[in-house]
C-alpha cells in the first residue's frame, strides 16, 4: 500500500487521524498508547507488518509483510453508543462481512471474534478498552485480514484452520479497496449499532447455527449445545441437551464445532 494513495482514496469517509507503518510491533499496542494520548475518534494506525501482533489472551497473530490487512481503530463511545459497548466486536465483524460481501464472498462469525469463509478463519478481531477509571475513555477494534495466502500461518502453529482472501477468490484482491470498504462499512453501522437491525444482521451471521459447538473456557468443563442464536448484547445463545437456553458471555472463550 502507498501512504498517500491511501489516504487519498479514504478521503469521502468519515475518519479521524491515519497513521501509517511499514512495520510495527501491534497496531493495537500503538492505538491503545495513541488513545491514552488523546487520539481523535476514528483515529486508525495502520501497518504493512507486525512483529509481535497479538491475538486474545496474548496468542500470536502472524502479519508477515504486504500479505494482510493488519489495523486498528480508536473508538471514543457517545452517550448513545455508551450502553452498547459489548456489540463492538459485531460492528467490527459486519464491516468485514459487507466488505468481503462486495467481493463475491460469504462469510460467517465464529462468535465471538472470528470470520470464517468455507469454515476457514480469514480474520480475527481484537477489542481492547481504555479506561479512566471506572469510565471507558476509547475503544480500539483490532482487526487482521489474511489478504494473500502467504499471510495464513503454518498449520502446526494454528488452533483453527485458516485461509484467505486470495486462496478463495482465486486472484489477489487490493488490500486498499478493502480497507476502504471496511471503514465504510464501519461508518455505515456505527450510527446503527444501537438497533433491533444491528443485532439481527450480526445474529443472521452466525456460524454453525443449529449446529452443537463445544465453549471452551480456561479451567473448566466444555458447555455443550446448539446455537441458538445472540442476545441483544451479542452474548451467544446455546440450547443444551435439555432443551434449556444457555448464554454464554464474552470473555476469553473458545467455540468449537463438536466432531
Ligand atoms: C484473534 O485472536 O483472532 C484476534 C486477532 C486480531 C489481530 C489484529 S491485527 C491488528 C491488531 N493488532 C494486533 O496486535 N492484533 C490486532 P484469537 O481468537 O485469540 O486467535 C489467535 C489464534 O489465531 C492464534 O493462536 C493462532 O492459532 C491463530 N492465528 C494467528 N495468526 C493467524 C492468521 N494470520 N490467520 C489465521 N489464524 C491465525
Amino acid at each position: 500500500m502507498n501512504e498517500y494513495h491511501l489516504k487519498y482514496s479514504l478521503s469521502r469517509l468519515k475518519f479521524g487521524v491515519l497513521r501509517y507503518f511499514d512495520s510495527i510491533g501491534s497496531t493495537n499496542d500503538e492505538a491503545l498508547a495513541w488513545a491514552a494520548d488523546g487520539a481523535p475518534d476514528l483515529s486508525i494506525v495502520l501497518a504493512e507488518e507486525q512483529t509481535s501482533g497479538r491475538g486474545r489472551l496474548n496468542r500470536k497473530w502472524f502479519t508477515p509483510k504486504g500479505t494482510a490487512l493488519a489495523f486498528s481503530l480508536i473508538l471514543r463511545p457517545t452517550a448513545i453508543q455508551r450502553p452498547h459497548l459489548s456489540r463492538i466486536v459485531g460492528l467490527a465483524a459486519l464491516s468485514i462481512i459487507d466488505a468481503l460481501a462486495l467481493r463475491g464472498l460469504d462469510a460467517q462469525i465464529k462468535w465471538p471474534n472470528d470470520i470464517l469463509i468455507n469454515g476457514e478463519k480469514v480474520a480475527g478481531i481484537l477489542v481492547e478498552t481504555v479506561w479512566t477509571g471506572d469510565d471507558v475513555d476509547a475503544v480500539v477494534i483490532g482487526v487482521g485480514v489474511n489478504v494473500m495466502q502467504a499471510a495464513v500461518p503454518p498449520a502446526d502453529l494454528l488452533n483453527f484452520p485458516a485461509a484467505s482472501i486470495e486462496k478463495t477468490l482465486g486472484v489477489n484482491p487490493d488490500s486498499e479497496q478493502l480497507f476502504h470498504d471496511i471503514l465504510a462499512g464501519v461508518n455505515a453501522w456505527l450510527p446503527r449499532m444501537d438497533t433491533d437491525a444491528f443485532i439481527k444482521t450480526w445474529d443472521k451471521k452466525l456460524a454453525f447455527r443449529g449446529q452443537q459447538v463445544q465453549i471452551y473456557v480456561e479451567g473448566k468443563a466444555p458447555i455443550i449445545g446448539e446455537v441458538a442464536g445472540l442476545e441483544a448484547d451479542g452474548s451467544l445463545r446455546l440450547r443444551d441437551a435439555h432443551d434449556n437456553f444457555v448464554i454464554i458471555r464474552f470473555g476469553d472463550v473458545s467455540l468449537r464445532p463438536s466432531a
